[in-house]
């Protein structure tokens, strides 16, 4: 059985047990607390260098870190990833953008509103609302996106809103007001009603 190395609370962890979840994969969950450093161990650290979740290992002990790079391999010659050439590319060119341009602020934000003291520290409240405003920027680029498309690569819900999805639906938990987005809105409530959907705080 596909085990999966996991922080529930994790938006990166999530697009992996929601895929999982569309394809009717059955998983062992193995959840860290990556607050208590236990992704640091030299034993998880074996498995990802990189000492971060999600991380899916394989019947034969092969470790797979990287959310999106895990949506590949298990969405491969599955519906989730766009058949033809063009959406393929489509579906990549989303999923860097949201690692480079959306979750290191959504995320980041929701990361230090739910982990970090209630009164933040100058500093970190001045940093905090840098990563709303860029965070914005990265909504914006959705927003303008979705008012001409419903889904983000191929046509159809893939992969690409997955992991796009991940960390958009709890954007409030980061401090985002999504009440402008009327286009996100909507999308988020199609993956919402896919066959298959779960919760993030699902186990
Ligand atoms: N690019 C990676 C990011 C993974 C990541 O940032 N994981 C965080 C939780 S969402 C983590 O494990 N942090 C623990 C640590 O860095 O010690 C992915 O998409 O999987």
């Amino acid at each position: 059985m596909l085990r999966l190395y996991d922080y529930l609370p994790s938006g990166n962890g999530y697009k992996v047990r929601l895929l999982l979840s569309h394809l009717e994969i059955p998983f062992e969950l193995v959840e860290l607390d990556i607050v208590k450093g236990e992704t640091r161990t030299p034993e998880f650290l074996a498995k990802n260098p990189n000492g971060k979740i999600p991380v899916l290992e394989t019947e034969d002990g092969r470790c797979l870190p990287e959310s999106n790079a895990i949506l590949w391999y298990l969405a491969e010659g599955t519906p989730f990833v766009p058949a033809d050439r063009w959406g393929r590319a489509e579906a990549l060119r989303w999923m860097f953008f949201e690692q480079y341009s959306h979750e290191p602020y959504v995320a980041v934000a929701r990361f230090m509103l739910m982990h970090l003291d209630e009164e933040l520290p100058p500093e970190q409240a001045l940093l905090l609302a840098e990563k709303q405003e860029r965070g914005y920027a990265a909504l914006t680029v959705m927003e303008r996106h979705l008012a001409a498309q419903a889904w983000f690569a191929g046509g159809a819900y893939s992969i690409a809103d997955i992991a796009l999805y991940a960390y958009t639906h709890v954007a409030a938990e980061g401090g985002f007001d999504l009440t402008p987005f009327g286009a996100i809105r909507g999308w988020l409530a199609r993956v919402a009603t896919q066959p298959g959907h779960v919760a993030i705080t699902q186990r």
